[in-house]
């Protein structure tokens, strides 16, 4: 048995196609006559989780062996799509997965559609700590995700009448293959209460409290040489029946104290910017931070004695704000449970936290009001006052402080109670450093540091983009997928015949894929040949979908006025969800269904342009979507999206960027070459001086009479023809504050696009800028990424072999 143990480690595809039998028949309790898709992918899934089960123990052992340093990521949201394909990507099981369906005669893709997406997050954050936690698998970093396990991940989507509708996601109504329960380990969180004084110590009386009961997710890096653990908390009651009023009758009230504990680990919130002062989300937050903080010390104390050494042996990441209690929370462990002077308390905490800022927007910035934090947390108030008044003591010629003006600033308190804080692209971590933390920078001019985000080539790319992969790796080997770097030497192959073809027939045949499955799915004829136009993002004023759209109502008119002037075929695709609170947002999904109606139903304009909304975006729909894609919107006002990473992995998969100078797209044009990058609009500085003239929008309405008819088209009712007023809201805002400035960029929006329609009748051109993209793309792995913070921030190493 150790010896099939040592064989299957080695070789992970020995013996599949008898382990998934003999899955189906003692796990799922079926045989294979009887087995449907369901019984199918649960089988494999343990067939495959056996195989990563022995690499993940080994794992462990050799972080407890070397008393390696551990890293922590603390994220409210962690978007991890499917875990199965992944699994097996990277433990190279997928011809052997393929060839055992055969065998067995079922349909392999079927069987891995067949999951739910693990939807534990709203975006960019999200996405991006989950491909950090592949990363540092990959990489071989001692790692731990801790989050919370939302029984209701981001809801599901769908249109009626072109407007969106929401609906709760379910993903655990299914069994869930891949966590582990530990009912061992489980922590009791309080609430409330009061803080009494016991000689010098206080002490925190909660009067409420929940169980944290963690639930572990191995994740397996590259090839299998390690996994970590991704811990998530789930809610219990700590009396979870109340079984005096069972027995008076009253059914309800006595599940009551279960039913109010779990709400907390119930749902994810749907908002990715911030919604105020919902106590609830409060109560995630210390939630799962304390519970995490408790098992990190519990972890530690097994293996030092000595609290001083925290800082050297644990490195915690808080993925923006919103774990930012556990500041105040370590401090309160280290001071009033584990008797620390104050001062070295904070000074330990500093040394162990740092912070990940990813918004500058002003509405996003986390505050809680002093009256809801007191309440839930009153200990914490009172150590934010005490860490407050210590900085300033360190630093006399401090300004603000976390706690003002009867709130809690949670990215000052992050700032104060971190060694490093990061941001997430170039330009944004300039802009942290001129505005919002511009006073705190001054203090600390060594605190804030640059880690431009990356995604991880394993899912996209080698997993998603199957047929561009096979050309790669013919090309230069394989070594690309742990070294992404190594893509540039793609470059000079494309002076070889062969290889661009090869090049512009994955792609071609990427489309002819999504178009099927359009045709199918979605009742949407559209034609492989036409440019493949692509915005897929949380639905946002920033992110400018209306300017996409305007785009598209000038091109439709155009196209009409002048059918016969050669127009290069366009599908303009678009997903995304709107936070279901967000008016503005989703009337811009409504909009953008009805132009779609009205122009895809127009016969003139139909063999030039379609205009497609998919419904339900996610990370599954984006491994469909970006292999096919030939133009990558990143259209945000300048100075607004903190970095992005959709735009990192388009261009990977040989998409061309049509985008402002914003986020990382800067550092996109500069290494894929600005001839490769349709670069347009008002740079950051730009902006904000734009702001100051009066009537910008009505003055650039003037000047650009495309931009004044697309929108008198939308004001006259042309797409909502029994509702002319449907878009009022939209059209006084653009006409009027226009804060986001579509208005001012649409002008040079429409050069840009028209630059990219003469690009892309040069199909040979076109190809060779797309190969040039993915040639050049290296730069923008996570792997990059994850190398960076464990240089600069952790201070961490690698124990892969
Ligand atoms: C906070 C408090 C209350 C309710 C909701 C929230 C909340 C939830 C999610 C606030 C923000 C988020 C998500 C933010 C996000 O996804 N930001 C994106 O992060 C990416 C990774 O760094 C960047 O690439 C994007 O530019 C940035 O918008």
């Amino acid at each position: 048995n150790n010896r099939n143990i040592m064989l299957r480690a080695q070789m992970p595809h020995i013996g599949l196609r008898e382990d998934i039998l003999r899955q189906l028949a003692y796990v799922v309790g079926k045989d294979p006559e009887h087995a449907t898709l369901y019984d199918w992918r649960i089988a494999l899934s343990h067939a495959v989780r056996e195989r990563i089960v022995d690499r993940w123990f080994a794992s462990t052992r050799r972080t407890y062996e070397e008393g390696a340093k551990r890293v922590y990521y603390l994220s409210m949201e962690f978007l991890i799509g499917r875990l199965l394909e992944d699994a097996i990507t990277n433990l190279r099981l997928d011809e052997a997965a393929e060839l055992a369906f055969r065998e067995l005669g079922i349909d392999y893709a079927a069987v891995l559609l067949d999951e739910p997406d693990a939807a534990l997050g709203n975006g960019g954050l999200g996405r991006l700590a989950a491909c950090f936690l592949e990363s540092l698998s990959t990489i071989g970093c001692p790692a731990y995700g801790y989050g919370i396990r939302y029984e209701h991940g981001l809801f599901r989507q769908s249109f009626e009448d072109g407007r969106q509708v929401e609906a709760p996601e379910t993903w655990l109504l299914q069994h869930h293959v891949w966590e582990f329960e530990r009912p061992e380990a489980m922590f009791q969180i309080g609430f409330g209460g009061e803080v009494r004084e016991a000689g010098a110590r206080a002490v925190w009386e909660p009067t409420e409290a929940v169980f944290a009961e963690a639930y572990d997710t191995p994740i397996v890096g590259w090839q299998g040489r390690w996994a970590n653990t991704l811990r998530l908390w789930s809610a219990r009651a700590v009396d979870p029946f109340d079984l005096e009023r069972f027995n008076l009758g009253d059914y309800v009230a006595a599940a009551a104290p279960e039913a109010l504990a779990r709400t907390i680990s119930r749902v994810l919130y749907p908002d990715d910017t911030t919604e105020p002062g919902k106590e609830l989300r409060l109560k995630q937050e210390f939630f799962f931070t304390a519970a995490s903080l408790r098992d990190i010390l519990r972890r530690f104390d097994s293996e030092y004695d000595d609290i001083r050494k925290l800082p050297a042996k644990v490195a915690i990441q808080l993925n923006d704000t919103h774990p930012a209690i556990a500041g105040p929370e370590l401090v309160r462990l280290l001071h009033d449970e584990r008797g620390l002077e104050f001062d070295e308390a904070v000074a330990l905490a500093r040394g162990t936290l740092s912070y990940t800022n990813h918004t500058l927007l002003p509405e996003a910035l986390e505050k809680w009001s002093e009256g809801l934090m007191g309440r839930l947390l009153p200990r914490h108030m009172t150590l934010i006052e005490r860490i407050d008044a210590l900085h300033a003591r360190e630093n006399p010629t401090r300004k603000a402080a976390a706690r003002a003006n009867g709130q809690v600033n949670m990215g000052e308190l992050s700032f104060v109670m971190a060694h490093k804080v990061n941001g997430v692209s170039a330009l944004h971590t300039e802009l942290m450093k001129a505005t919002v933390f511009e006073d705190l920078h001054q203090l600390h001019p060594d605190r804030i540091v640059n880690q431009t985000n990356g995604v991880t080539p394993r899912r996209w790319l080698l997993s998603c983009n199957p047929r561009l992969s096979a050309l790669v790796t013919e090309a230069i080997g394989e070594d690309w997928v742990d070294d992404l770097e190594q893509l540039a030497r793609l470059e000079p192959r494309l002076s070889d015949a062969g290889f661009v073809e090869g090049f512009a027939a994955a792609k071609r045949a990427n489309k002819v894929d999504l178009s099927n499955w359009m045709a199918q799915g979605h009742d949407l004829l559209v034609d492989p040949e036409a440019m493949f136009d692509v915005q897929i993002k949380r639905i946002h004023e920033y992110k400018r979908q209306h300017l996409n759209i305007l785009e598209a109502i000038a091109l439709w008119q155009e196209i009409r006025a002048n059918p016969d002037a050669g127009w290069a075929p366009r599908v303009k695709i678009f997903g995304g969800k709107a936070a279901p609170g967000y008016v503005f947002a989703k009337k811009i999904i409504r909009l953008i269904n009805d132009v779609a109606r009205v122009v895809n139903a127009d016969p003139v304009t139909s063999p030039h342009l379609k205009v497609v909304f998919l419904p339900n975006y996610n990370v599954s729909l984006a491994e469909r979507l970006i292999p096919a894609a030939d133009l990558s919107e990143q259209i945000s006002t300048a100075g607004k999206e903190a970095s992005g990473t959709g735009n990192m992995k388009f261009a990977l998969n040989g998409a061309l960027t049509i985008g402002t100078l914003d986020g990382a797209n800067v550092e996109i044009r500069e290494r894929v070459g600005e001839e490769n990058f349709f670069l347009f609009g008002m740079t950051a500085d730009e902006v904000v001086n734009r702001r100051d003239i009066a009537n910008h929008a009505a003055k650039a309405i003037a000047a650009d009479t495309r931009l004044e008819l697309a929108l008198k088209a939308i004001r006259e009712g042309a797409f909502s023809p029994k509702e002319r007023d449907r878009y009022r809201d939209i059209t006084d805002n653009l006409a009027g504050p226009d804060y986001f400035l579509v208005c001012s960029d649409f002008a040079d929006y429409w050069r840009a696009q028209r630059e990219a329609d003469a690009a892309y009748r040069d199909s040979a051109a076109w190809t060779r800028k797309a190969a040039l993209n993915t040639a050049r793309s290296g730069w923008f792995s996570s792997d990059r990424t994850i190398r960076g913070y464990m240089g600069e921030i952790w201070n961490a190493g690698s124990l892969n072999p």
